[in-house]
C-alpha cells in the first residue's frame, strides 16, 4: 500500500493506492477531487486496473487537479509495482464509436506516446507514464466523441496495468533483473 500526500501552491492532494488481492472484484474506490470528469475517469481506472485508490484533492484549477493527481497517482503506482510481475501489459476497448489501444512496460522506463484528443488528458497520462516510470502507448484508431475516446483510454490503461501487474515468475528482462527505485511508503 502506498499513501502519498502532495502539496503546492495550487492542489493538495492525498492517494492511497493498493495492490488487489489475488482474484478480487477489483477496484473499490473513494475518490474526491472537485472535478467530476476526472473522479469518474479515477473511479474507472480503479474499476479496471483492480487497483484500490481513495483520492482526496482540492486545488484552484481544474487543470492543475487533472495534471496534480496524475503525478501523485504516478508516484504511487511506481512505489506499488511489484518486483517481479508479468511487466507488459496491452488492451484494446471500445466504448460506443471510440477504439483505443494501450501497450505498456511497467519496467521502470519512462516514456509516453500519444495523443488522445484532450489536452488535458493527454497531459494526465504523460504525466502518469514519467512519475510511474511506465512506457505507455496510447493509440485513439478511432472515434469522435471526445468523452467515450478518454474513457476507452482509461480502461484499456487499467486493463493493460492488470496484465502487466499480475504475478510473474521473473523479471522478463535480457539484463536478468530489472531494478525498480521505491522509497516504502
Ligand atoms: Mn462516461
Amino acid at each position: 500500500m502506498s499513501t502519498i500526500q502532495r502539496e503546492t501552491g495550487e492542489t493538495r492532494v492525498e492517494l492511497m493506492l493498493r495492490l488487489p488481492e489475488e482474484d478480487a472484484a477489483g477496484g473499490p474506490a473513494q475518490v474526491a477531487t472537485g472535478v467530476r470528469f476526472l473522479d469518474h475517469m479515477l473511479n474507472t481506472f480503479a474499476r479496471y486496473s483492480g487497483l484500490e485508490l481513495r483520492v482526496e484533492a482540492q486545488g484552484d484549477l481544474r487543470h492543475h487537479l487533472v495534471e496534480d493527481v496524475a503525478i501523485t497517482l504516478g508516484l504511487a503506482l511506481r512505489q506499488e509495482i511489484p518486483a517481479t510481475c508479468t511487466r507488459y501489459g496491452n488492451a484494446t476497448v471500445v466504448m460506443d464509436d471510440a477504439m483505443v489501444q494501450v501497450a505498456l512496460d511497467a519496467g521502470g522506463r519512462p516514456y509516453y506516446r500519444g495523443p488522445v484528443p484532450s489536452v488535458l488528458y493527454d497531459h494526465f497520462f504523460r504525466s502518469l507514464a514519467d512519475n510511474a516510470a511506465l512506457t505507455l502507448h496510447v493509440r485513439v484508431l478511432r472515434g469522435h466523441d471526445r468523452h467515450h475516446m478518454v474513457e476507452a483510454a482509461v480502461k484499456a490503461l487499467g486493463l493493460a496495468l492488470r496484465m502487466a501487474l499480475a504475478p510473474g515468475r521473473a523479471v522478463f528482462s535480457t539484463k536478468g533483473a530489472v531494478r525498480i527505485d521505491r522509497e516504502e511508503a
